[in-house]
C-alpha cells in the first residue's frame, strides 16, 4: 500500500495510482511515493475581489500596537492564488505600519504578492510586489503617524505567476512592529 492512495488501477505490469485520498496529490507523478503531497490546510482560498470568505488569519483581529503572523502554503494541485485577510484596528497611541513579506518561494517558480483593503464592496489594491524569479516580495501600508483612520479589513494575495507545481511551501509573514 502506498501513502494516501485511495484507489489503484492494476494491469499486467502492476498497479498505478487511480485516485488519491482527499487533500493529497501525486505531484511528483512517481507511483512509488504514492500521493506524497498534502494540499495546504487553507484551501479553498482563491482570491475573489468581492468576497471576504477566504482564510482569516487573525480571527480575533489585530491592533497596530503590534502583531506578527506567519502562515505557509503551496499551490497544489494547480497554480492560481491563495488569499488571506484580517481585521486591523488603528489605535490612537500606535503607528499603523503594516508590512507583509513573501519568502521561501520555491526555486524555479515565480510568485507575487498583493495587498488589498476592503472598501465596503470589494478588495481595493493598495500595494503590490512583482519581482522576477523566486526573489522575496514585500508590500507595505503606512498612512502616517497617528492618523488613526486605517481601521479596516486587509487582504493578502499570494499569486502564482510561473514555474512547476511543487509541494514546497512559501512563507507569508504579516507584521506591525
Ligand atoms: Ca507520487
Ligand atoms: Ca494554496
Ligand atoms: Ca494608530
Ligand atoms: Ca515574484
Amino acid at each position: 500500500m502506498l501513502d494516501h492512495v485511495a484507489t489503484y488501477t492494476c494491469g499486467a505490469n502492476g498497479c498505478g495510482i487511480a485516485t488519491c485520498a482527499t487533500g493529497f496529490f501525486n505531484v511528483d507523478t512517481t507511483t512509488s511515493t504514492g500521493c506524497e503531497c498534502a494540499q495546504d490546510e487553507h484551501e479553498p482560498n482563491r482570491f475573489v475581489s468581492n468576497a471576504r470568505g477566504a482564510k482569516n488569519i487573525a480571527p480575533n483581529g489585530v491592533t497596530d500596537d503590534g502583531y506578527d503572523i506567519t502562515v505557509t502554503g503551496n499551490f497544489v494541485p494547480s497554480g492560481t492564488s491563495d488569499f488571506y485577510w484580517f481585521h486591523a484596528t488603528d489605535e490612537s497611541l500606535s503607528n499603523f505600519n503594516l508590512t507583509a513579506t513573501l519568502k521561501n518561494i520555491p526555486a524555479g517558480t515565480n510568485y507575487d504578492l498583493y495587498l488589498y483593503r476592503w472598501n465596503g464592496s470589494a478588495w481595493a489594491q493598495i500595494d503590490s510586489s512583482t519581482t522576477g524569479g523566486n526573489a522575496n516580495e514585500e508590500v507595505n501600508f503606512d498612512p502616517g503617524l497617528f492618523d488613526d483612520s486605517a481601521t479596516g479589513d486587509y487582504g493578502f494575495e499570494v499569486r502564482y505567476v510561473s514555474g512547476p507545481i511543487t509541494c514546497a511551501r512559501y512563507t507569508l509573514n504579516v507584521n506591525d512592529p
